[in-house]
């Protein structure tokens, strides 16, 4: 948890090697995260790995409407208030994740076909939803993934695109900034990390949205990275992002290989990683880091890319990784 505040003795050890990540973290004013779920907060060598090492978490699946809201007007905060509940006994921040997104949505919401109705179900999703954490959590991911891959980055034919229209971005962060005037407004995808036709639409949207003023104020890079494609433009285009006048975070950082990992391969992940965190360091306005798990062993990798994995800092007996060392010496 996040233990790395002003105490005592930090005259004493401030001159002294970081031993985990949130020290490191602390003492540039970021937040080292990890995305946790309940299923695992039972074994204990995952509780005391994110406990030692991280000052933030991201809930990994609580928080999404399947979970949330499973039937119409039926909310369920148990798992999610459990993360929350260990993130505040361990003074950690907590990134909330995610208000309205098409994918884990709950079935039902895909049936609707009015544009009205929708539009209140999406208002009163994120009024309940936000508003039942209000003023606990640091910042908030109120769309996800609202860009698509095609070559235009066009808007993502998701239902609500479809049955609202494009404003149904605008209108999720105006909810969201009423059920919660503290926590930060992130829009939040993935390849977005160097300078391309998506993180172009992006940032085209982020400019607009404060030049009507439309609440937002972070984006978040999701970092799903490539052994090896690291874009070398991660720092420039945080950098046009934070000139725009929002915060930048790192949101859901993963660098896959093939597995198995081999020491040559370990090597080249711990150089990848010092190139995505060191460009946080660079940018004042990039807060924080968020890994895309505590371990090897829960990893979403592998899941979804057949003999791909070894993406974060712990290998699968939560060991430190080369690229663990590497985070460490890039948060300095
Ligand atoms: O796909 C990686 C991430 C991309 N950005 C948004 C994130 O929310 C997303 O996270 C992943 C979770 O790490 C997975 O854990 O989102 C997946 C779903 O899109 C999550 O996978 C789901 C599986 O599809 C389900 O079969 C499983 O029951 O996780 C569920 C709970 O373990």
């Amino acid at each position: 948890g996040g233990a790395a505040t002003a105490s005592a003795h930090d005259g004493h050890h401030r001159h002294k090697a970081p031993r985990t990540l949130q020290d490191a973290a602390a003492r540039t004013g970021r937040d080292i995260g990890a995305a946790t779920t309940v299923v695992h907060m039972g074994e204990a060598a995952y509780r005391a790995t994110l406990d030692r090492e991280f000052n933030q978490l991201t809930p990994e699946n609580e928080m999404k409407w399947e979970t949330t809201e499973p039937a119409p007007g039926q909310f369920d905060f148990a798992p999610a208030d459990e993360l929350v509940r260990h993130a505040k006994k361990e003074r950690m921040r907590v990134h909330g994740h995610v208000l309205v997104w098409h994918s884990q949505l709950a079935p039902w919401v895909n049936e609707i076909t009015d544009r009205d109705e929708l539009l209140k179900v999406m208002r009163r999703h994120i009024a309940k939803v936000a508003g039942h954490y209000r003023g606990q959590l640091r910042s908030w991911d109120v769309v996800n993934e609202a860009f698509d891959d095609s070559p235009q980055a066009a808007r993502r034919a998701t239902i609500f695109q479809n049955v609202i229209g494009e404003e149904y971005l605008e209108e999720a962060f105006k909810a969201a900034r009423k059920a919660d005037r503290k926590a930060e407004l992130c829009y939040n995808d993935y390849n977005i990390d160097g300078i391309n036709p998506k993180s172009d639409a992006v940032y085209a949207m982020v400019k607009d949205f404060k030049r009507r003023g439309v609440p937002i104020d972070c984006v978040g890079m999701q970092g799903h990275l490539i052994l090896g494609q690291v874009p070398s433009d991660i720092r420039q285009n945080m950098e046009r992002f934070a000139r725009l006048g929002v915060n930048v975070y790192v949101t859901e950082l993963d660098i896959r290989m093939p597995t198995p990992p081999t020491p040559e391969k370990l090597a080249a992940q711990a150089a990848d990683y010092t190139k995505v965190v060191s460009a946080c360091v660079a940018v004042r306005r990039c807060r924080g880091v968020t890994l895309w798990g505590v371990t090897d062993k829960y990893s979403w990798v592998p899941d979804f890319f057949p003999g791909e994995g070894a993406a974060l800092v712990f290998d699968e007996n939560y060991a430190k990784k080369p690229a663990y060392f590497a985070s460490l010496a890039a948060l300095k």
